[in-house]
């Protein structure tokens, strides 16, 4: 067997910048400091079961410091992060309603920072996988000075970069910047991402679908019928098997590896569902699509959606190709197209 490259983030990044010698290296540098907020949240959600130990969240510790809730750890240590180097015009988490203004004093740049901090956060007590994502794009503002809601409210096929952390049973960091997916396993011996999925490529189709199946009675007429035909039917000799982690960052990480399809869809209470389409949808699908995957709301490309406002929700069908166009007939069907 050929032995695997020891191909750490950084050379990865510094790697790929020289294949363009248009590259500034601000991507790079962006890249390589995220990966630093990476590990610094990484770390502190590995602690988080000794919350109880050493000081519950919300309350003061022994050196007198408030404990932070995780989320609000994750959103703040990427700020910090992230708000220096001069690469930014503006900022957004989904942790804050509105947009982030860089600091008064720093250089203001072309660049604009998308991200969710801590997704599927409600999961940590229980010990299970969550994740950071984030997009970048180019301000499409014109100007040197601080950028606008406009330029946070991009269609999602304008991202220049998009990627996410999962924090699982180990942490691993995954970006593209539109053509190959890479993904990083964190050693956390010596504290450095080596890649480990060189060139990710989502399988045509699966035989694994993710969908929250309690809310089956409020879903539309094509999505119960699409579920019912995977379970009723034998593929290569077998059934599909249900998956559902209830992390955005898990469930998708595994439809990208595995093949299949993650679902979200609007049902008759939360008509657009409940993932977001700046923070979660577009950098998932950007990644997916990247990887030769598909994602729509079930009849569009989810990329190319304007959104509206910086927390709007909408519905997504994303992973193997071939089983979402499956999902998006059943839904057309049963709509009488
Ligand atoms: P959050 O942004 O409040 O963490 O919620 C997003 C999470 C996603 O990670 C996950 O896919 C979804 O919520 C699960 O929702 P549900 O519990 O309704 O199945
Ligand atoms: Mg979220």
């Amino acid at each position: 067997m050929a032995k695997k490259r020891f191909m750490t983030l950084p050379r990865h990044i510094l790697e790929g910048e020289k294949l363009h010698p248009e590259a500034t290296g601000e991507l790079s540098a962006i890249l390589l400091q995220l990966s630093l907020a990476a590990k610094v949240i990484s770390l502190e959600v590995n602690k988080a079961g000794l919350v109880d130990i050493l000081g519950f969240t919300g309350e003061s510790n022994k050196s007198g410091d408030e404990v932070k809730k995780l989320d609000i750890f994750a959103h703040e240590t990427l700020l910090k992060a992230m708000d220096h180097g001069g690469h930014f015009c503006v900022m957004a988490s989904e942790e804050d309603e509105d947009i982030i203004h860089l600091p008064p004093h720093q250089k203001i740049g072309k660049y604009v920072l998308l991200f969710d901090p801590l997704d599927g956060s409600s999961n940590i007590d229980a010990n299970v996988s969550i994740g950071t994502i984030f997009s970048i794009y180019k301000r499409v503002t014109p100007g040197d000075g601080p950028g606008t809601l406009e330029d946070c409210l991009q269609p999602g096929y304008k991202q220049e970069v998009a990627g996410y952390i999962l924090y699982g049973s180990s942490t691993v960091f995954v970006y593209t910047a539109g053509h190959g997916v890479y993904g990083f396993t964190l050693d956390p011996a010596f504290g450095e991402f080596l890649l480990s999925h060189d060139d990710i490529k989502i399988p045509k189709r699966g035989r694994i679908y993710s969908v929250n199946e309690g809310n089956y009675y409020s879903w539309p007429k094509g999505l119960k019928d699409y579920i019912k035909y995977l379970q009723a039917n034998k593929f290569n000799g077998k059934p599909y098997q249900a998956r559902y982690i209830g992390s955005m960052v898990a469930d998708v990480h595994r439809t990208l590896l595995y093949g299949g399809i993650f679902m979200y869809p609007g049902d008759t209470r939360n008509e657009k569902g409940k993932l977001r389409l700046v923070y979660e949808c577009n950098p998932m699908a950007f990644i997916v699509e990247a990887a030769g995957g598909r994602a729509t709301d079930g009849k569009k490309r989810i990329l190319e959606k304007v959104p509206e406002s910086l927390h709007e929700r909408i519905p997504i069908f994303i992973g193997s190709e071939e089983d979402v166009l499956l999902v998006e007939k059943f839904l057309a069907d049963a709509e009488g197209h």
